[in-house]
């Protein structure tokens, strides 16, 4: 018997990755710090998480388009608003594609973006606090999935539908699909100061499925790829129906190109509804705002802007080199990866060798652009990353594993397992002109007998390589939450000096906050009651309140006077129909609490905050609706 330490299934030691050293290449001693963050989509959490590599320790979930009772983003009236769409309040979404702002193609740790594909939306979160900052929604747009990638000074955030849809939405027959439904490529302006976003210009597309897109650096800047299939614009059983054509497209787009079409008045103005959410980290307080109109462009009026690069088949992932020279599209119906020439690509579009169009756009001649090919030998190619030393990795989910090849010769060099179905991969920085190519971290779909089993569903399971050799080396498996897509990672000493430990109060500009315990108070208008209140260890100022009735609106507007880094206190009060909230020092937050029954109703500190955290409670008398009780409140009487 090989196996004999109780494995159950049957695996020996050597591919679980045991051997000693390994296991010290991802110890992180108790007290010692990671060397990088990595920031892994939710997916359908609509959050993104936070991890530390090579620990696999979990940090953080930041939410971002989920409500999330943990800190009562979504559920307190501060940040209400930005879960506002067009559709309404939606808390929910499905996040794919984070992804790191740039300066000159590196990362630079200010902002990290992130899409949501359900009901288009955009978000920028701040690195400093690691707070949702901005959401934005994508008009014309129907799962937003070729999101959000950055241009290499952060110019835009763009976002790429991956469902065509009629433009304008419309009442029209499902069968009308073909050449009456457009694809909408979004080009997000990000304020260089702020990070602002700002809607620049759509591009409207033929009615294909635009699956990925990279941005185009160093030489390719100013270019984006992005992948299509379904150029068959089949309306039903797409899985047979869109995959006749023996190859689809890669779209290259020169933004720069659009940009000055635009600037120059070019474009046509078209109506639309889409919110646009702002927080302002001054009041703690975010608004929404429906914007009425976007920018459209015809890709027809501004020529050579935009070029079909065909690529077979089926194409999902779209990735760019860190030289910019290499646009290689993964083919998820093929073996081999076809990587195109972006010098090759400019050569033909001068010497006008078009293969035909497409709706008007030339079609280049795949032989004339093709850089090579690598013959794999693995099955269902996805994503690629980079190591910034000539190495690209490629994820196949059919056959499971990471192969390495290099570029240029186009040879496979290593391949890997993975367990089990990896979707992408994520080298810290591999999407940027300056990878940190030590470790390749893997994001697989199934997990199965990876860890203690958990019921019907398990966490899906990252896997940790060691690429600073050769060969890769398997060193760690750690689970995920919710689903996680792509994942951007970046050294930690980018990011940990600049985290911020406090909000201070003497900024603080929300208008309910109390600044000074003795501006705490309590005041009726009609049947609203607004309570102003302050919290410090271990007491709320105040902590007794009467005259409350049934039938009242109670809103809670709560500052914490803290000003030391990791003291939040908590609020919750019972029977309030929301969560409870999480505040952090110097931080004001409100809530709104409807009191449904007479009687008297505590409230309590949800963070366990000081020796006395249980003694952080207090009470609100609530009578009936036609009693005359005044409003008083009080602190030790
Ligand atoms: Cu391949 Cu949404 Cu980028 Cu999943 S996507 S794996
Ligand atoms: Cu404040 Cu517990």
């Amino acid at each position: 018997m090989l196996s004999s330490c109780g494995n159950q299934n049957g695996k020996s030691s050597s591919n679980s990755a045991l051997a000693s050293n390994n296991a010290e290449k991802v110890y992180v001693a108790p007290g010692e710090q990671d060397e990088f963050y990595a920031f892994m989509s939710g997916g359908y959490s609509g959050n993104i998480t936070v991890y530390g590599l090579p620990s696999g320790r979990m940090f953080k979930e930041i939410p971002v388009f989920s409500q999330f009772p943990t800190s009562g983003y979504g559920y307190s009236e501060e940040t209400k608003p930005m879960l506002e769409t067009s559709f309404g309040f939606v808390p929910w979404d499905d996040s794919h594609h984070p992804d790191i702002s740039q300066t000159q193609g590196e990362l630079d740790g200010r902002w990290i973006f992130i899409n949501g594909n359900n009901t288009p939306r955009i978000a920028r979160i701040s690195l400093e606090t690691f707070e949702t900052e901005e959401i934005i929604e994508i008009p014309n747009s129907a799962g937003n999935h070729s999101s959000s990638f950055i241009t290499e000074n952060t110019e835009y955030v763009v976002a790429g539908t991956r469902f065509s849809v009629p433009v304008p939405q419309r009442d029209m027959p499902i069968n009308e699909y073909k050449s009456n439904f457009k694809g909408a490529l979004s080009f997000i302006s990000v304020d260089p100061e702020h990070g602002h976003l700002d809607l620049k210009f759509q591009l409207m597309m033929p009615g294909f499925n635009y699956d990925l897109s990279h941005p185009g650096r160093d030489k390719s800047h100013g270019w984006f790829f992005f992948t299509t299939y379904n150029t068959e614009e089949a309306n039903s059983l797409l899985e047979v129906n869109a995959s006749q054509n023996d190859k689809d497209f890669i779209a290259a787009v020169n933004w720069k190109k659009i940009e000055e079409y635009v600037n120059n008045g070019g474009g046509t103005m078209m109506p639309a509804n889409y919110a646009h959410n702002v927080y302002d980290e001054s009041t703690h307080t975010a608004t929404s705002t429906m914007k009425k109109e976007v920018l459209t462009v015809d890709p027809l009026k501004v020529p050579g802007a935009v070029y079909f690069l065909p690529t077979p088949k089926s194409p999902h992932g779209c990735d760019v080199d860190p030289t910019g020279q290499y646009i290689i599209g993964n083919g998820k119906l093929s073996a081999d990866l076809t990587v195109h020439s972006f010098d090759k690509m400019i050569a033909a579009i001068e010497g006008k060798k078009f293969d035909g169009e497409a709706y008007g756009i030339p079609i280049l001649k795949f032989e004339d652009i093709l850089a090579g090919v690598v013959k794999s030998g693995g099955l269902g190619p996805l994503h690629t990353e980079f190591d910034g030393k000539g190495n690209a990795y490629t994820t196949f989910f059919i056959s499971s594993e990471v192969v390495k090849w290099k570029l240029g010769t186009w040879e496979v060099i290593d391949r890997k397992p993975t367990f089990y179905s990896v979707g992408h991969l994520m080298i810290p920085g591999g999407n940027s002109r300056k990878p940190f190519g030590k470790y390749v971290v893997a994001m697989n779909k199934i997990t199965k007998d990876r860890y203690l089993p958990t019921g019907p569903e398990l966490e899906h399971s990252a896997q940790l390589y060691d690429i600073t050799g050769d060969k890769m080396e398997l060193i760690y498996d750690f689970p995920t939450h919710g689903e996680p897509h792509y994942a951007a990672g970046i050294p930690a000493e980018i990011l940990a000096p600049k985290s911020k430990k406090i909000y201070r109060l003497d900024e603080n500009e929300h208008p309910d906050a109390v600044i000074s315990p003795d501006q705490a108070r309590v005041e009726r208008k009609g049947n609203e009651v607004h309570i102003y209140m302050s919290m410090i260890r271990s007491h709320f100022t105040p902590d007794n309140i009467e005259g409350v009735k049934v039938g009242d609106e109670v809103y809670f507007h709560i500052t914490n006077h803290e000003q030391d880094f990791d003291v939040p206190h908590g609020f919750a009060m019972i029977g309030q129909n929301s969560s409870e909230l999480l505040i952090m020092p110097g931080q004001t937050k409100s809530s709104v609490w409807y009191p449904k029954k007479p009687g008297v109703w505590p409230f309590y500190c949800t963070d366990f905050c000081s020796a006395l955290h249980q003694e952080m409670q207090g009470y609100i008398r609530v009578s009936p609706a036609d009693s005359n009780i005044e409003l008083s409140w009080s602190l030790g009487e």
